[in-house]
């Protein structure tokens, strides 16, 4: 059988839009300049160890966390490879302090504002273990002069695009801009992303969850129980789960996005007894439940949708559920009160969608027909 022909993500690029609209035009470069970014960042991983590129800088960033000479490296290669699209009015990034415009090298008419977590799971640099970059792209709402900070605190609903590149032991783009995700991989060879999936569709459940539980003693109430269900046969699975956690959020979103099942970073107490999340609301959680939204999952806090949200800061914190709809539903339900641990959902506790409960149904029934013997 004859080889299909690889497509490169210039090919894709092209066929995505029969008609050449500027927006389309635009976002072809930028994506252009973003991947070859993503190209120095794995190569430069790559080598790390061997270029005296793992520890740490010495400094802090804006979170109070110890910079990486990796996070500093992700992070300028983005930011400048923005900057030099001149399509790029201003950035912000989970590295640094306040926003950056680019009032020199941003034409006139820069339409776009990109917002990056440059080196995401930054503490496995030193481990070899697996990492991503995330980012958002927005159109400006100011349409005069040089773009404001209020052109970069927006809610997920107004993401233009946003994607992530995992650096696995390949390297891979994802990236949704509202019609479908489609994922592209590395050949370090030719140098050039082809693509490996086109309309990715999360599975509507899955049996795996990501987290960190050694800290579950300090989650926000409703989480402990929404695990333990996801450890029970009464799970939406049929069966108990399978945790899968890595430290780093890209590498675990990207095997629930392709197997289903669910992510959570819930708040945390913390010393002063306030309760708060650890993940970044536009860094992190506004792009990928962006993309889980548009592969058919979800992102929410527990009690609300992430893309509703409006963002009172750059660098505000959100407990975060994103996954398969029926995890994040059971979770939101649970965290709600609507259902407890025990429970089975009936129309006394709460509203239950078709969708969660025929799914659980059907996986039990083939658990039974199985050993059956049918
Ligand atoms: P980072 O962007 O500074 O690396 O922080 C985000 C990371 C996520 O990728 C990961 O899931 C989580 O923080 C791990 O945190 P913890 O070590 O508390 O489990
Ligand atoms: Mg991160």
């Amino acid at each position: 059988m004859p080889h299909p022909k690889p497509i490169t993500l210039t090919y894709h690029l092209l066929q995505e839009d029969q008609v050449a609209t500027r927006d389309h035009l635009e976002f072809s470069l930028l994506l252009s300049q973003i991947t070859t970014a993503a190209r120095i960042v794995a190569q430069e991983l790559r080598r790390a160890g061997l270029a005296g590129m793992l520890g740490k800088t010495g400094t802090t960033n804006v979170q109070q966390e110890e910079v990486k000479k990796l996070d500093e490296f992700a992070n300028e290669t983005l930011i400048g490879a923005c900057e030099e699209s001149g399509l790029v009015f201003g950035a912000a990034s989970e590295e640094l302090a306040g926003p950056t415009h680019f009032p020199l090298h941003g034409r006139a008419g820069a339409a776009y504002a990109v917002l990056v977590d440059p080196l995401d799971g930054s503490s496995n640099t030193d481990v070899d273990g697996v990492l991503g970059s995330i980012f958002s792209i927005y159109r400006r709402r100011s349409l005069q002069g040089q773009g404001t900070d209020a052109d970069l605190l927006r809610r997920g609903r107004e993401l233009f695009a946003a994607g992530y590149i995992l650096y696995g032991p390949s390297t891979m783009l994802v990236y949704s801009r509202g019609k479908g995700v489609h994922a592209f991989t590395l050949d370090p060879g030719v140098g050039q992303f082809f693509q490996s999936s086109y309309q990715i569709r999360m599975p509507a459940h899955g049996a795996v969850y990501s987290t960190n539980e050694g800290i579950r003693d300090r989650w926000e109430s409703g989480v402990t129980e929404f695990i333990e269900r996801l450890k029970s046969n009464d799970s939406p699975a049929g069966k108990p789960y399978s945790t899968r956690y890595t430290g780093c959020l890209t590498a675990d979103f990207h095997r629930i996005l392709l197997e289903g099942g669910v992510y959570i970073y819930p708040q945390v107490r913390g010393a002063d007894g306030k309760f708060a999340g650890k993940l970044r609301l536009l860094y992190e959680a506004s792009p990928l439940s962006y993309i889980a939204e548009n592969a058919g999952g979800r992102g929410s806090t527990g009690r609300e949708n992430v893309l509703d949200l409006e963002p009172a800061s750059l660098h505000q914190r959100v407990g975060f559920i994103l996954g398969s709809q029926a995890e994040v539903h059971l979770a939101e339900q649970i965290m709600s009160g609507v259902q407890s641990s025990g429970a089975l959902p009936t129309a006394a506790n709460g509203p239950v969608r078709p969708a969660v409960t025929a799914e659980r149904i059907t996986t039990a029934r083939h658990k039974r027909a199985r050993h059956q013997g049918r």
